[in-house]
């Protein structure tokens, strides 16, 4: 019997989702350029359905001031790499929407970064206590490459769903597809479901396209 097959009488590992194989070292995958971060004009907005109706904005020290938490999380792309067990601290999704309250009927955020790249979450998912604008990765701050100053890491989606270089946050009052969903790719992303493709959404699961 050959090495190879050895391997694969190994149960699969129960943290990864179907489709899926694990990853050594962190690869680095983006559409379109690195941007270059510039402190002075850096913030991050939350604007639409604010409960206020005002945008709100921070600073570079004012988000960095934000209370922190950090998650342990794994992470699947959908060109099936995954890595398990990665620490994650920033702010927390949820207290984004405790500084800046939405407004009633709010269903859905677009998640906006650096060049116009968008991801869309349902509410329900943004306020998920793992959904978290991460500044740091294994104690490490992040690496230009890798989303710095603030990336969001969305455990329970594909990692399309987490922007690098996030600028802003809109509450919305209806979906609304974000870079890749209006691309090809699933409105969900649930890789428990393997929802990879948008031809694979059932009625409901999105926006008309
Ligand atoms: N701004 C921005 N964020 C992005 C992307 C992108 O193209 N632009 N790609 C996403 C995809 S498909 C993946 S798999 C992860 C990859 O993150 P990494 O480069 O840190 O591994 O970033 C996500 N966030
Ligand atoms: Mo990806």
């Amino acid at each position: 019997m050959g090495q190879s097959e050895r391997e694969e009488l190994q149960p699969p590992d129960p943290r990864l989702p179907p489709g899926q194989r694990l990853q050594r070292g962190w690869p680095v995958l983006h559409y379109g350029p690195v941007p270059r971060f510039k402190p002075l004009t850096w913030d991050f907005q939350v604007f639409g359905a604010t409960a206020s109706a005002e945008k709100h904005s921070w600073d570079f020290e004012g988000f960095h001031a934000l209370p922190r938490v950090t998650v342990r999380a794994d992470f699947h792309c959908v060109t099936r790499f995954s890595m398990l067990d990665n620490e994650w601290s920033g702010v927390a999704a949820a207290t984004v929407l405790e500084q800046v309250p939405p407004a009633d009927h709010v269903t859905h955020v677009m998640i906006w970064a650096e060049y116009g790249y968008s991801a869309n979450l349902p509410l329900a998912e943004f306020a998920d206590p793992s959904t978290v604008f991460a500044t740091h990765h294994d104690g490490r701050p992040l690496t230009v490459e890798h989303g710095f100053p603030v990336r969001l890491v969305v455990p329970g989606r594909y990692a399309w769903k987490g922007p690098k270089w996030v600028r802003a946050v809109e509450y919305m009052r209806a979906d609304r597809r974000g870079f890749w969903e209006e691309r090809g790719y699933h409105n969900l992303a649930d890789p428990w479901a393997e929802q990879r493709y948008s031809y694979q959404e059932e009625p409901g699961d999105g926006p008309l396209r």
